[in-house]
């Protein structure tokens, strides 16, 4: 095999906790004018962009008060009156790894035309993104090559947690989240060693990816990992959501992934039960385990790090994306460039 399949892909996701440490330093005090006087705050994005508008959107909304919603950016100038209907006490964050994607432009260009506030997040320097936004968030230490996201998406969600506690002034929760990048890096190994076992367990063939509030978005993420990179067939939903018809689909070639909450730890331990009992293979990731975790879950990922559920989300993904790019490399697919796609999406 060509030695170069999926390095990009692979210096990206093992590279990310540096591109953490670089976005810790890119969100300041002054993006706090942004959500003055703002009583909505909408994340608009496309692909992971929107996955981490889930995320985003779910913690930002719980940590400040302030109503957040995520949108697929079209959205936003396709259905304006429904997405913005009071546009001078909106707040839309256009989030992009290009900065350059057409519909996210957009979004920002009707957001501005209707007189609502814009703050652009994005990966590319000089971007017509940030051009076209009243304040931006460029994190260039997570720039990627790959097609497909891992470091870029954990740092943008990271960089609106950062926002958020920047918005309440919670000084405590700062600190909390300035040890991200280091409680990242004492996990990332075994997230590569657990990834490459459960990507190469060729038993497996489709993926169902669970998890409740904020951990949503970080499912839809994963689900759009081993569909660009492995080209399986995946699944994404709010945990408690797969009994209400997919779980139907389970057997004994699915893997369901569960992330585990602090505030529906049980209800999702006794999921991961019965996907197991369904004859599924089940992954738990939890930040500390326990015997009942264990006996339900053939492998467990454990984040260690004493965070709160939304403070420690970001923890959750590298797994995951190790996963798929194991399961693309076993498939003899190429993660770095997946079939069809582009950088970013120009109409
Ligand atoms: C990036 C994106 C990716 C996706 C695909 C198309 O857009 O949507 O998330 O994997 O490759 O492009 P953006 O974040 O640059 O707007």
């Amino acid at each position: 095999m060509n030695e170069n399949i999926g390095a990009a892909t692979f210096l990206e996701a093992s590279n990310q906790v540096l591109a953490w440490v670089n976005t810790l330093e890119q969100v300041g005090g002054d993006l706090v004018q942004c959500v003055h006087d703002r009583d909505y705050v909408v994340f608009a994005g496309c692909g992971s962009a929107f996955n981490a508008a889930h995320t985003a959107a779910a913690i930002f909304q719980e940590w400040t008060g302030i109503y957040a919603q995520p949108v697929q950016a079209a959205d936003v100038y396709t259905f304006p009156a429904a997405i913005l209907p009071r546009p001078d006490k909106s707040l839309l964050v256009g989030i992009s790894r290009s900065g350059s994607t057409t519909e996210s432009l957009r979004a920002l260009q009707m957001a501005n035309r209707l007189g609502a506030a814009t703050l652009s997040l994005t990966v590319a320097p000089d971007s017509p993104m940030q051009a076209q936004a009243d304040a931006a968030i460029v994190l260039e230490g997570a720039s990627e090559k790959s097609v497909a996201t891992t470091r870029s998406v954990t740092s943008m969600i990271y960089a609106l947690q950062l926002l958020a506690a920047q918005v309440t002034g919670d000084a405590e929760r700062w600190e909390r989240l300035e040890t991200l990048p280091q409680k990242g890096a004492a996990i990332l190994e075994t997230a590569k060693a657990l990834g490459e076992t459960v990507g190469g367990d060729a038993t497996i063939q489709t993926f169902a990816f669970l998890g409740g509030g904020a951990y949503y978005g970080l499912c839809r993420e994963a689900q759009l990992k081993i569909k660009e990179m492995a080209l399986l067939p995946a699944d994404a939903y709010p945990a408690l959501d797969f009994r209400h018809g997919p779980k139907a689909c389970v057997d004994d070639k699915t893997l369901v992934a569960v992330m585990l909450s602090d505030r529906g730890r049980e209800a999702e331990i006794a999921l991961l039960q019965e996907m197991r009992s369904l004859g599924a293979r089940t992954l738990a990731i939890c930040d500390t385990t326990d015997g009942a975790i264990r006996a339900a879950s053939d492998w467990v990922f454990q984040t260690n790090s004493g965070l709160s559920e939304w403070e420690r989300a970001i923890l959750y993904l590298p797994v995951l994306q190790f996963t798929a790019y194991h399961k693309a490399l076993s498939r003899g697919l190429d993660p770095d460039t997946p079939r069809n796609l582009d950088y970013y999406v120009s109409l």
